[in-house]
C-alpha cells in the first residue's frame, strides 16, 4: 500500500469518530460552546503528526491475517482496526499536550503548542485529561462485545503507565534550570528511552494489532516485546544522534539536546569516554543556553569519534535485531515479518 495513500484512508476514519464523540458530550448536555472547544481540542492536537503509530496498527493487522493489501479487509474490519490506530494517536495527542507544558515548549508539529494557543492556557490540562478519558470511550462503544476488550483496557492502561515512569524520571534527570551531568548515565538513558517512548510508540501498536487478530497468546507477546523494546530504544538513539548531526534540512528541525540539557546518547556516549578535561568542558558548556557554549560540545563530540561510535552501535544493534528476528518462533500464528517492517522503516534513517 502507499503510503500516501494509507494515510489518507486512515485519516478518512477521523471525522466519524470526532462525530462519535460530540455525540456523547450531547448525551451529557453540554451546551454549544463547549461542544466546539472539545472539537478543537480533538482536531488541533490528534490528526497533524505523521500518524506512524495509528497506521502501523492497521499495516500489522493486515500482514497478521495474512492480507496482500487493505483490500482484503471489509470496510467494517477497516474502521474497527483504524479506531485501535486512532486510539494510539489520541494516548499520544495526550501526552504531547501535557509533555509541552511540562517542557515549557514553543512549537509542536509546525503550529504553537496547543497550551500556547490564544485563550488556552491551562485548560490544557483539561484538555489533555479529555483526550485521554475518549480513548476508552472509543473502546466500549467498538470493542466491548469482543473477548479481548478487557485485554485492550488492562494494556492502554499499562503502557500509559509505563510512559508516566519514563516521563518522570526524564524531568527529575534533566532540569532545565540546573545542569548537573553526573544525573546522566547509559544506563538511566537507556530506561528513559524505553519508558518514555519504547513502550507506547513500538509495542503498543503490534499488541494491539494481535490482540484483535487473535495472534495474542502470552509467548507471542513475549516475542513482539522482546524485539519491539530494543528497536524502540534504537529509534530514540537515532533521534538523539540526528539532533546533534543530522541536517535540519533533513530533520525538519534544528536541534536543541546540546542547549536544553537533554539526557541523550550523544552526550552519554561521550561522558562515558570523557578525559578528565573533556569533562571539565562538558560540565561547563551543556546544557547552557548560549550558542558559543554549544559549538564547543559539538567540536568535541566530532574529536571524540561519536559519529563512528554511533555507526558501530547500529551495525550491533541491527545484527542483534535480525537474529532475534529470523529465531522468531511462528507456529502459532506470529509473523517475524511483522516486525521486520519496522526495522526497515527505521534502518539508517536520515529523518
Ligand atoms: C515527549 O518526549 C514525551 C513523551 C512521548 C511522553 C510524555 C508522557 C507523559 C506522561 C506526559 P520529549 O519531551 O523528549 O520529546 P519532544 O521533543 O517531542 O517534546
Ligand atoms: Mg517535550
Ligand atoms: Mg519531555
Ligand atoms: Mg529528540
Amino acid at each position: 500500500m502507499d503510503k500516501k495513500v494509507a494515510k489518507e484512508k486512515f485519516l478518512g476514519v477521523f471525522p466519524d469518530l470526532v462525530q462519535e464523540l460530540v455525540g456523547e458530550l450531547k448525551k451529557h448536555g453540554m451546551p454549544e460552546d463547549a461542544i466546539q472547544w472539545f472539537v478543537r481540542n480533538l482536531e488541533y492536537n490528534t490528526p497533524g503528526g505523521k500518524l506512524n503509530r495509528g497506521i502501523s496498527v492497521v499495516d500489522t493487522y493486515a500482514l497478521l491475517k495474512g492480507y496482500s493489501s487493505y483490500d482484503d479487509l471489509s470496510a467494517e474490519e477497516y474502521k474497527k482496526v483504524a479506531i485501535l490506530g486512532w486510539c494510539i494517536e489520541l494516548l499520544q495527542a495526550y501526552f504531547l499536550v501535557a509533555d509541552d507544558m511540562m517542557d515549557k515548549s514553543i512549537t509542536r508539529r509546525g503550529q504553537p503548542c496547543w497550551y500556547k494557543v490564544d485563550g488556552v492556557a491551562e485548560i490544557a490540562i483539561n484538555d489533555a485529561f479529555m483526550l485521554e478519558a475518549v480513548i476508552y470511550i472509543l473502546l466500549k462503544n467498538h470493542f466491548k462485545a469482543d473477548a479481548y476488550y478487557v485485554d485492550l483496557l488492562e494494556l492502554f492502561h499499562e503502557v500509559t503507565f509505563q510512559t508516566e515512569l519514563g516521563q518522570l524520571l526524564d524531568l527529575i534527570t534533566a532540569p532545565e534550570d540546573h545542569v548537573d551531568l553526573s544525573k546522566f548515565s547509559l544506563a538511566k538513558h537507556s530506561f528513559i528511552v524505553i519508558y518514555k517512548t519504547a513502550y507506547y510508540s513500538f509495542y503498543l501498536p503490534v499488541a494491539l494489532a494481535m490482540y484483535m487478530s487473535g495472534v495474542s497468546g502470552e509467548k507471542d507477546l513475549k516475542q513482539a516485546q522482546d524485539v519491539l523494546i530494543p528497536l524502540g530504544e534504537y529509534f530514540q538513539i537515532q533521534d538523539d544522534f540526528l539532533d546533534c548531526f543530522g541536517k535540519p534540512e533533513d530533520i525538519g528541525k534544528i536541534g536543541t539536546d546540546i542547549l536544553d540539557n537533554k539526557c541523550s546518547w550523544v552526550v552519554n556516549t561521550a561522558l562515558k569516554l570523557a578525559t578528565p578535561e573533556q569533562r571539565e568542558l562538558l560540565d561547563n558548556n551543556y546544557g547552557r543556553k548560549d550558542a558559543t557554549a554549544e559549538k564547543k560540545c559539538k567540536d568535541l563530540f566530532n574529536e571524540m569519534g561519536i559519529k563512528e561510535l554511533y555507526l558501530e552501535y547500529e551495525e550491533k544493534i541491527v545484527g542483534e535485531l535480525k537474529t532475534k528476528i529470523a529465531n522468531v518462533d511462528e507456529s502459532r500464528g506470529f509473523k517475524g515479518s511483522v516486525l521486520t517492517a519496522f526495522l526497515n522503516k527505521i534502518y539508517k534513517r536520515q529523518k
